[in-house]
């Protein structure tokens, strides 16, 4: 009689063990896809520019693009105020501001600290001297540890930091701009 007792008693809690087990797994498993899913939906974008070229066939250009991801090609009443851009700087508007981003050396490797350096004007090409600027260095196809260096005002609209891109793949940067408590973002992709 007792020993009938023990003998459910264990059966009951290694069922029981068992079943926990088994939807810890699934709870698991379940969260990574639905990670994964995330992911590789917004990663979608980025496989567009690719053959450059070159060597290096993952390779896109540094370029102005929307919060989405979508490029934006210069417009006429941009490149009047910027003239003809070298490579590895891209303007864009943004709300009544012209926004340009170099980037040096151009292309970047991963892992090397790389010059950001945006100059920032009024639609009539005037230096905004007055801003604050952050970056926020990301990439639209994975969750990366955050890597948004503030950027140092230097002269004339221009403004300096440097960070490296921690990794290979497509990175989106965002160029936070404050000016009189208003804050506004524009957005360049590049893939190295
Ligand atoms: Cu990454």
């Amino acid at each position: 009689m007792t020993k009938k007792t023990i003998s459910v008693v264990v059966i009951v809690i290694v069922v029981g063990v068992i079943l926990v087990l088994a939807s810890l797994a699934f709870f698991a498993t379940n969260t990574r896809r639905s990670h994964m899913m995330g992911g590789g939906g917004m990663g979608g974008g980025m496989g567009g520019g690719g053959g450059t070229g070159g060597g290096n066939a993952s390779q896109l250009e540094l370029a102005a693009v929307s919060a989405e991801g979508a490029q934006i090609s210069p417009s006429a009443d941009v490149t009047s105020i910027t003239g003809e851009l070298p490579k590895g700087t891209v303007a864009q508007k943004s709300g009544d501001l012209i926004v340009s981003l170099a980037l040096n050396p151009y292309p970047p490797s991963a892992g090397q600290p790389i010059a950001f350096d945006v100059t920032l004007t009024d639609l009539n090409g005037k230096a905004i001297n007055d801003a604050t600027i952050t970056l926020d260095l990301t990439m639209p196809s994975m969750w990366m540890p955050p890597n948004q260096p503030a950027m140092e005002f230097i002269s004339d609209g221009k403004y300096h930091t440097s960070a490296p891109f921690t990794m290979r793949g497509g990175w989106r940067i965002e160029v936070i701009i404050t000016r009189g408590g208003e804050k506004q973002s524009a957005f360049f992709d590049i893939g190295l």
